[in-house]
């Protein structure tokens, strides 16, 4: 008996898998064709510290590489598995962790981790997971239009609600939940309307119109730029960085002060252009680095204090809008 246990202890196959939609739909469809006894949501850089104690029987999908486990099928091109490398046994350096020439799954460039799962598998049950897996590839490679930005839909939708707690646990048990709902239906509109997961996109859109309605009360044009001040509003709750665009259409980069949340002396000032707009030649980087700041090209932040921030951002403005004319 005792012997019976260890050995289906053993054999107990696990999926470790990222905790976003392209990881929950890897393990939609490798749950389909394998016999997964548990399912382990992680971050990639977990897996690169090396300290999760793989099996030859665990599986891994949308995450880097570790050569203990048994298969593994990612997408990443920082995970491109190198020619000429060998799995030779020898433990390898920290850089060439994930670095393998011979493995049981596949490595792709494709759109999503799902995608490379569903091609290897080749298996007509999967098929059902066609609709699925268009979308799953559109958000796992970040084609998020205005309009859905604005008015999140679909799988879109429901992918925003796989991470909203606190509580990893929470959010891990959730996603346990859908996983097995959308093996019942790989149809969206059936799985948004299911109780659990309603709930969660009610919170998702909740959080998100009064985003939209705090920006529009707080947003005022200054020539080709959009400028929000939101000193006086601690309470913005999490949205995303592409609806001021939708909101604000014609401006050509965003300015927004905000509240420092770890110093009441600071306020945050946060520059970008509109990424669905027309190109912009202002370099964001360089002018949040003359304020103590930094950034890249088209987006950056600064930290200031108090007393001089929205002097500051006037001034930054100003530049954009001066920027603006002279390409005129
Ligand atoms: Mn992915």
């Amino acid at each position: 008996m005792m012997f019976l246990i260890l050995s289906l202890q053993f054999l107990s196959m696990r999926l470790y898998t990222h905790t976003d939609l392209d990881g929950v739909m890897c393990a939609v469809l490798i749950s389909c064709v394998e016999e997964i006894d548990e399912f382990r949501f992680v971050d990639p850089g977990t897996v690169q510290t090396g300290k999760i104690p793989f099996r030859k029987s665990d599986i891994i999908s949308d995450l880097p590489y570790d050569r203990h486990c048994g298969m593994w099928f990612d997408h990443h091109e920082s995970s491109r598995p190198k020619e000429g490398h060998h799995d030779d046994g020898q433990t390898p350096s920290p850089q060439d962790r994930g670095v393998v020439k011979k493995f049981e799954g596949a490595w792709k460039l494709a759109p999503s981790a799902a995608r490379v799962v569903y091609e290897y598998y080749d298996n007509p049950y999967l098929e059902k997971y066609a609709a699925a897996l268009e979308a799953t590839d559109k958000i796992d490679s970040g084609q998020v239009s205005k309009e859905e930005a604005e008015n999140p839909q679909g799988w879109f939708l429901f992918s925003n609600t796989l991470e909203t707690s606190a509580e990893k646990n929470v959010d891990d048990n959730y996603r346990e939940y859908v996983i097995a709902l959308i093996k019942r239906t790989p149809d969206i509109a059936v799985v948004l309307a299911d109780a659990k997961v309603a709930e969660r996109v009610k919170n998702v859109k909740a959080e998100l119109d009064k985003f939209a309605q705090i920006l529009r009360e707080h947003t005022v044009m200054m020539g080709k730029v959009a400028y929000s001040d939101l000193r006086t509003r601690p309470d913005l709750p999490r949205g995303n960085n592409y609806l001021i665009y939708s909101l604000f259409p014609n401006a050509v980069t965003s300015v927004r002060l905000m509240p420092e949340k770890e110093d009441k002396d600071g306020i945050k000032i946060s520059v970008g252009h509109n990424i669905y707009g027309k190109k912009c030649e202002f370099d964001v980087g360089a002018a949040m680095k003359a304020i103590g700041g930094g950034g890249h090209r088209s987006v950056g932040g600064a930290s200031v204090r108090k007393d001089e921030a929205e002097t500051l951002a006037k001034k930054i403005v100003a530049n954009i809008n001066q920027r603006e004319e002279e390409r005129k």
